[in-house]
């Protein structure tokens, strides 16, 4: 046998560099890069590979400058890329590995594939205990790293070099499957990483791995068939699946020739375009009055690539209908099951055209014109709603624009196909129901995780995925202030993109969750210390956002009004790096629910009556849960 002799971190990027993946006949490299930040674990042990080895064209090296950063980079290029292609993560031990569980967990929460390679303590002991070991006082073998386990879809530690043989394709093989990726964690302990061994040469030959696009089996489809031709009034809702699977045109298709209006998750958003007329919005907590209506009184719920959170179910409450009956099309068993769905277990695509050839063969010629015009009538309700709350009203002097008004200039300014992203506070809810996406990769919003920080990072993310494209991550001041700094790393990487900062001065989504739970504001506003009252209740804490973001060298620029809003986008648009938008927006300004809701347990006993009265609101509301059983 013939081999080479390589230290395991040289031999994980000559590995990494001969990994492709393979769909419809299309052949990538999965690994486009590594991010890292070096350490005494990983300087002498991939940071030596990756400098000896990797160039531009093998495995090109990325400096990011917090290790959640480059995570969320990672996530976000994979997203894009409808997971062909992947970014892996390399950092020291200890805090710099730790930093990447937040990150880990977010690609795994949303199913993205992600290979991290955090360093550990010495697997020899020697020198134990290295700087930033635990020491573990009875478990001797746990170490900082075994946090990723809960978080990763597959973990190992690789304390012997010939350990790769096994783990590296079994890593692989878990990133590059639908239903098994997300974060991947090989830990590393920093003298194995720089420990020679002989390697068989065969070990970096190219391999291709082939992305399963499971059928489905025939009995379930004549299910389905039967489930969709028996129903009155059937719906879709569609999730990150639809978009993973580039099923997208089979769902359109579907929807139109048998009448059923689809329904959209975060992730599932821009699957069909906005005005598509089979489109009727987004469901759920945050949904829209077209498709929360279709859905409450829904007899069959086909729920396609979504794994039915709570913000898409309104926390159970969301399909009325007594006998109603859920189909789970999903190339993942475990969300194929859910809400004792029939279980498609498939490939979205394949699903489709399955289900399509079997109801055309079976002369189903869909919904009855009834249903078809109540979906067109909802529709254009609906889009007329969206269309008041994006347009800007003339102001107040000297008030302040509202996310709403801000939301439409921004779309309309930069069209349907930039890709907006976003990730936690009141924007993501916002923009599900106002934003109007043309092309399924125009709306990144990451909410299975919602994870503050994940915006301006997954910004660098889809501008590395889709040079040229125009993008623009929309972020509030508190996860701007949580995450800011990959924005040094896009003026480093020459990155281009927009970024527009809504400033209501503190967490505003939580401030009016918590009114909603009956608390009185607390906490949630970014103010200062008052002497009196010795709470942060003082003015607020003021941030000149425009100045911090110039001094990371972005270009930065304050707009208070539409028009000087439509102006910065322009210059934006011209300019040759990364921009920062600040626009102060009015706290007070929230776009109202349309009958969605959200199950927030209220405190049990309190003094306060708003706290009771919010309690007997909630239990009003919990006797709408269906449970489906
Ligand atoms: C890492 C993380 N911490 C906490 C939360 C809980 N949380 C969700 S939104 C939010 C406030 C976000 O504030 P901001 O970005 O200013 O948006 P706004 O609510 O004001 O629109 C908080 C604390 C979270 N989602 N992620
Ligand atoms: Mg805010």
């Amino acid at each position: 046998m013939t081999t080479v002799r390589l230290t395991t971190g040289q031999a994980i990027v000559r590995f990494m560099a001969q990994q492709y993946v393979e769909r419809d006949g299309h052949q990538t490299r999965f690994i486009a890069g590594v991010w890292g930040i070096f350490g005494h674990g990983n300087v002498a042990g991939l940071g030596q590979a990756l400098e000896e080895l990797g160039d531009s064209e093998s495995m090109p090296y990325y400096r990011p400058q917090n290790e959640q950063g480059q995570v969320h980079i990672a996530t976000a290029f994979a997203r894009h890329h409808d997971r062909l292609r992947a970014y892996a993560c390399t950092t020291s031990i200890g805090p710099g590995a730790t930093n990447m569980i937040t990150g880990a967990a977010t690609a795994t929460v949303n199913r993205i594939p992600v290979l991290l390679l955090p360093s550990d303590y010495f697997a020899g002991r020697t020198s134990d205990p290295v700087l930033q070991q635990i020491e573990h006082p009875v478990e001797r073998d746990v170490s900082a790293s075994d946090a990723f386990r809960p978080v990763s879809r597959f973990f190992d530690r690789i304390s012997r070099p010939e350990q790769l043989l096994s783990s590296l394709p079994e890593a692989f093989r878990v990133l590059t499957d639908p239903v098994e990726t997300g974060a991947v964690t090989l830990s590393l302990p920093e003298d194995v990483q720089s420990e020679a061994y002989d390697w068989p040469v065969r070990f970096f030959d190219r391999r291709v791995w082939r992305v399963r696009r499971p059928v489905p089996e025939p009995s379930v489809v004549r299910d389905v068939v039967a489930l969709i031709r028996d129903a009155k009034a059937p719906v879709i809702v569609t999730g990150g699946g639809t978009i993973y699977a580039q099923a997208t045109a089979e769902l359109g298709a579907f929807a139109t020739r048998f009448g059923i209006p689809v329904t959209e998750t975060q992730a599932g958003k821009g699957a069909l375009s906005w005005d598509h007329p089979m489109n009727a919005g987004p469901i759920g907590s945050n949904g829209g009055l077209a498709a929360n209506r279709l859905a409450r009184d829904a007899d069959l719920i086909l729920c396609i690539g979504t794994r039915m959170g709570d913000f898409v179910t309104s926390s159970r409450t969301t399909f009325q209908h007594p006998d109603a009956v859920f189909v789970g099309i999903n190339v993942a068993p475990f969300d194929a099951y859910k809400l004792r769905s029939a279980p498609l277990v498939a490939d979205a695509r394949e699903a489709l055209t399955a289900l399509s050839t079997a109801l055309e063969a079976a002369g189903h010629t869909g919904t009855p014109d009834a249903y078809r015009t109540r979906v067109a009538d909802l529709k254009v309700e609906w889009d007329d709603i969206v269309a008041q709350l994006r347009a800007p009203s003339t102001p107040a002097l000297g008030a302040s624009l509202t996310q709403s008004e801000v939301i439409g200039v921004v779309n309309d300014a930069l069209g349907g196909s930039a890709t907006v992203i976003c990730a936690a506070g009141s924007l993501p809810g916002d923009l599900l129901k106002l934003w109007r996406p043309e092309d399924p990769k125009a709306y990144h919003v990451e909410y299975g995780n919602s994870c503050m920080g994940y915006e301006v990072a997954a910004g660098l993310g889809v501008a590395l995925a889709e040079p040229g494209r125009e993008i623009v991550v929309m972020v509030g001041d508190g996860s701007y202030l949580m995450m800011n700094s990959e924005i040094v790393t896009a003026v480093a990487e020459r990155l281009r993109f927009t970024i527009v900062l809504l400033d209501n001065h503190g967490f505003g989504c939580i401030t009016g969750l918590a009114r909603m739970v009956g608390v009185p504001d607390f906490g949630n506003d970014l103010r200062s210390r008052d002497k009196t009252t010795n709470r942060l209740t003082g003015p607020y804490v003021p941030v000149d956002f425009r100045m911090h973001a110039e001094a990371m060298g972005a270009l930065a620029i304050g707009a208070s009004t539409d028009d000087e809003l439509r102006s910065a986008l322009a210059t934006a648009r011209a300019a040759d790096r990364v921009t920062v938008i600040v626009v102060p927006i009015d706290p007070e300004a929230r776009v109202p629910g349309f009958e969605g809701w959200w199950d927030v347990p209220v405190a049990e006993v309190s003094e306060q009556a708003g706290v009771r009265e919010a309690l007997e609101r909630y239990r009003g509301t919990k006797e709408q849960q269906r449970f489906y059983h």
